[in-house]
Parts: structure tokens; sequence; C-alpha cells
């Protein structure tokens, strides 16, 4: 009977290293591996839900790595959600809230599983769970970040070629900012008007360092900054967005809807980047979108260059937020050598298509994970 409790019976969380395509140079770290952390949880009902926990760089991006989203997966979440109701995905959430502080990347993976074994077990895609899509695609750009100014525009040109992306994001912060500013402006130069240039800066500046050279980078063709100064100089950056024509976009500095409220009071950011891991999972990251929505401020499907599993579910969280006004930046699946699902995420056409099957719509290969998990 559908009115039946579905209790959730187990929780399996693997750690899973996959090669990069290439070396993947941020202000904070250079990626030559990614590494998932990937739920599965099981119910009564024989139906499995997938999520997917994933940080860059160990714990040289966010506080939490993938050893201890294991962790605090095994050894606290799993005691405490074991036996619930799977289908009441906020009772399970608000449990676990009460006797977990923080950790929102294994929440995320939590409440991405919940939600995949729902839809699978009503037979609607996650989106339908979120009040359906706006929107069926959704366009994806590239992060140019092999540190080499002349690979960066080899590699853009080949993406604009075979029509996969024509938004790029280039990682600075790592550089001297005038040598960051000669290589923004080289990229721009050698692509032209083809192709729409953003650049992250990771809080790698200072707001002394950011006023003095986003006009630059604005000279160059920038047509957005991200998160150009430390995440808890929010005033900084209220002066910065308020300074500058430019838009400003949130990204360390706006992890959740609390964040997004205060962001939005002190008009700190012009753009808020979403990520299902920062807010803690799809449902937790709708509503970071509804404050960001309330105040007026635009939003980007934000990335933690998580494999297919995570991406997947993002965009499903992306498809439904009606103020996605800047695009996302899904293409964490084509970072990676290989992964760990039966059907990995392709961008065409400069799009991801939203999938409309049960749950994610997305399998794993065991072979694969068989494979690449750690602890083989
Ligand atoms: C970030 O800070 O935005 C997104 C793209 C990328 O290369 O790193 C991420 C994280
Ligand atoms: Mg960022």
């Amino acid at each position: 009977l559908a009115t039946e409790k579905v209790s959730i019976t187990s929780l399996e969380a693997v750690i899973v290293d996959l090669p990069t395509i290439r070396e993947h140079k941020l202000a904070m770290t250079t990626m030559q591996r990614q590494t998932l952390v990937i739920l599965r949880l099981r119910c009564e009902d024989g139906i499995e839900g997938l999520g997917e926990a994933t940080t860059i760089g160990g714990l040289a991006y966010g506080d939490q790595s993938p050893e201890t989203i294991k962790l605090a997966l095994d050894h606290y979440i799993a005691p405490l959600v074991t036996g619930m109701d799977a289908r009441s995905v906020n009772a399970v959430m608000a449990h676990v809230g009460k006797s977990v502080q923080g950790n929102a990347l294994a929440k995320s993976a939590l409440e991405t599983a919940l939600l995949d074994a729902q839809g699978k077990r009503l037979g609607v895609p996650v989106h339908a769970l979120l009040g359906g899509a706006v929107r069926n695609a959704l366009p994806v750009l590239w992060t140019l970040a092999s540190g080499d100014s002349a690979r960066d525009i080899a590699e853009a040109k080949e993406m604009l070629e075979v029509r996969r992306h024509n938004v790029f994001k280039l990682k600075i912060g790592k550089r001297a900012p005038l040598e960051d500013v000669a290589h923004v402006a080289a990229i721009k130069a050698a692509l032209g008007d083809r192709a729409q240039l953003t650049v992250d800066i990771n809080q790698a500046w200072s707001e002394a360092i950011a006023t003095r050279h986003i006009p630059d980078l604005v000279d160059a063709g920038v047509m957005l900054i991200e998160q150009p100064i430390i995440r808890s100089n929010r005033r900084g950056m209220a002066r910065l967005t308020q300074r500058f024509e430019v838009p400003m976009m949130a990204d360390e500095g706006v992890q959740n809807a609390v964040d997004a409220f205060d962001y939005a009071a002190d008009g700190a950011c012009s753009v808020i980047a979403l990520k299902i891991a920062k807010s803690g999972g799809p449902l937790a990251t709708m509503r970071t979108a509804t404050v960001a929505h309330a105040a007026g401020i635009g939003c980007y499907g934000g990335t933690l260059l998580e494999g297919t599993i995570g991406s997947i579910a993002s965009a499903h969280v992306f498809a439904a937020c009606e103020n996605l006004e800047w695009g996302t930046e899904l293409f964490g699946p084509l970072l990676v050598k290989d992964d760990i699902v039966v059907e990995r995420a392709t961008v065409n056409n400069f799009e991801l298509a939203v999938p409309n099957l049960p749950g994610l719509g997305v399998s794993i290969d065991e072979d694969k994970l068989a494979f690449y998990r750690r602890d083989r």
C-alpha cells in the first residue's frame, strides 16, 4: 500500500578516485584527479537511491574532505536514518539536522539519494518532486584552467568548433594580478565575439587588489566576476558590487539560504552561485534560490566538480529554478576521463539535457565502480 511506511535499510558511502583529462589549476589547488563520494541508500521496498558528495582538492577548497564526508555518513548519519520512512524526505533531513551540525556535503548526498529513491518509487523525475522543470536543457560553460594561456586558447577553440561550450570561466588568483589580467586579455583577444568570458578568483584577492584590477578585467572583456575576495568579507563584497557595473557573483560567500538572505540584505552581490553541495541538497538549494528570487537576485548553476550523479542531481534543481539567469557550469563529468555510471552526462550544442526518467535517471556501472573504488 502506498500509505505504508518504507523503511531505510542501509547507507553505503563509497570513495571513488577518477583521473582528470588534464591538470586543473585553481587558486587553492591543482587537481590531477577527482575524488567522488557515492552514496547508495537502500530501502525496504527494494529501491535504491543514489547520491554524491564531492569537493575539490581534499581540504583545500572547503572544510569537508571525501574522507570526512564518508565518516559522517557511515558513523553518524546512517544510524540516525536507518529505520526512518524513506518517503518523508523533509522529516529525515530535519532529524539529521538536529544531531549533525554543518556537513552540508554529506547531507546533500543523503537528500539527493532520498529524492532519487522517491522519484523511482513514484515513477517521476526528481525535478517533478521539486515542483517541475521550467526548462528541459541547461547551458553549460567550460572552465579553462590548464595554467597555460596557449593551451587554454586551443582548448576553447576546440570547444567552439564542436559546439560544446561558448562561455568560458577562467580560474585566476594564483599568479600575480597583472599576469592574470594579461592571461585573460590574451584569451579574449584570441576568441573575440565568439565566446563570453567570466573569471573566478576563488577569494584570492584582497579588496584593495580587487578594486584596482576589476576595471582591467572589464577592459579585457570579462562579463562576470566570481568571488574575488574572502567569503567572510561580506561588506567588502557589498562595496565592490556597488562600485562596479560588472555583475559580482557570490560563491563561497553564499553557502545556503541564510547566507543568501544576509547577502541580499546587504546588497553584497548581484548573482548567487547555487550548489547542491553547499546548501545541503536539492530541496535546500531550492530554498537558497527562493531567497535570491525574493530579493531580485539572479542565480547561476554552480558545481564542486561532481561526476555524473551529482551533476545530474544539480541539473534537476537548476531545471526547476525559475531565476537561473546565468546558466550553469555542470561540466564536472567532462573533466574526468571516466565515470562510474552506465551513461555519462554529455553536453551538445552548448546544452545538457535534463533527464525525464524516474528519479535522477542515472544508474551505476558496477564494474566501473568496482574498478575505481578506493577500497577495492
Ligand atoms: C568554484 O569555485 O566555482 C567550479 C568550476 C571549477 O573549475 O571549480 C569550481 C569551483
Ligand atoms: Mg567559484
